[in-house]
């Protein structure tokens, strides 16, 4: 044992077998969080020229249908191209390429171009939950697809295209690089402990309550012992779930009621739309002997100190391994006492 808050050390991702380096002795100093005034960025409910809002024309002509809730289309720019035929590449072991097929879609959340997810009602919030649900069994019943991403770019310091509430779905034909390592390290949790990794991980939270920030009947939002941004975060259902498929409606809407819940905390922490990637993780589709898949979302913002001041993953980062400062305990404690209420409409 060691005093894990004082001595610089390792802390181990479980779902990638991967190593962070913490330096919790490097943010002794008192958190410097600090909220700005920002030009509050006032958008109206309908923009004309906004290529998510109903009716409106898009980049390659179609047109929006006049939705009321949420909507899904086909990517007018999608990577993946579901005609792509199998081919493959290789030149002495050195030049290794093969083709991939796909089928990539985006979702409008809400017809309000001004909302974000925090700011949306909760019934809102549960139909983007029913449509990553409809839109995942409509694509794993295409058989040759394995793997499907769905995931949400928020704000402009993550690439995100516009301001429009939305997110994307990518689905493929081979598993890909990140759910490859979980696969690995969940499949040999399981057949050693006869139990999920994150079931276990999960009641061990809960008794150590250090990085809980939200826990209901069926989910829980924490931050993981091993995060390397400093608020990132996980929602993990707590019943042993493979996939969003399996979800009750009673499970659906407490997803929404953790996802409404977190990313109003995350707002109220710098009074700022809090930009991340987030996505769920679960088990890819139409291949046998699954079960020990956990279904889980990861939550990466990339903010630091401030509205404006971000963490850069550069330097040893880049080259190494991922390092933080602050720890996951501390971060933990600062978005947990963030109010439940958004701060635009306290
Ligand atoms: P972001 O999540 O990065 O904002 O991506 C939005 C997607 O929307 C992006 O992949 C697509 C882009 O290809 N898009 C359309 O499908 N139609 C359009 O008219 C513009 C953008
Ligand atoms: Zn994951």
């Amino acid at each position: 044992m060691f005093e894990i808050n004082d001595l610089p050390h390792k802390r181990l991702n479980i779902l990638t077998g991967e190593k962070i380096l913490v330096s919790p002795h490097r943010s002794k100093r008192p958190w410097q969080g600090q909220v700005e005034t920002l030009a509050k960025d006032a958008r109206p409910e309908y923009d004309p020229a906004c290529y998510l809002c109903p009716g409106n024309k898009r980049a390659d002509g179609d047109v929006n249908a006049e939705y009321t809730s949420s909507y899904v289309f086909v990517n007018d720019f999608s990577a993946l191209l579901k005609d792509t035929e199998p081919a493959d590449i290789n030149v002495e072991d050195l030049l290794v390429a093969e083709t991939e097929r796909g089928i990539c879609k985006v979702i409008a959340f809400t017809p309000r171009h001004d909302l974000t997810l925090p700011e949306m009602p909760l019934n809102d919030i549960k139909k983007v939950v029913d449509l990553w649900q409809s839109e995942f069994m409509a694509l794993a019943a295409v058989e040759w697809i394995k793997y499907i991403q769905i995931f949400e770019n928020k704000g402009a310091i993550m690439g995100c295209s516009n301001p429009h509430p939305h997110g994307q779905i990518w689905a493929q034909a081979s598993i890909p690089t990140e759910i490859l390592k979980e696969e690995k390290q969940q499949q040999q949790y399981f057949e050693t402990h006869h139990t999920s990794l994150l079931s276990s991980y999960i009641n061990l939270e809960l008794k150590q309550q250090e990085r809980i920030i939200i826990d209901n009947e069926h989910f829980v939002a924490l931050v993981p012992f091993w995060a390397s941004w400093p608020f990132e975060t996980m929602v993990i259902s707590k019943k042993h779930r493979q996939h969003i498929g399996q979800f009750t409606e009673e499970e659906k809407l407490d997803l929404a009621k953790t996802l409404k819940t977190l990313t109003t905390k995350y707002d109220n922490i710098f009074e700022t739309s809090f930009p991340y990637s987030a996505g769920i993780h679960q088990a890819p589709v139409n291949l046998d002997n699954q079960a020990f898949w956990h279904w889980h979302m990861h939550f990466y913002p990339p903010l630091l100190r401030s509205a404006t001041v971000k963490k850069f993953m550069v330097g040893y980062e880049m080259l190494a391994s991922p390092q933080r400062d602050i720890t996951p305990e501390r971060a933990a404690e600062i978005i947990k006492s963030q109010p439940d209420i958004h701060y635009k409409q306290a």
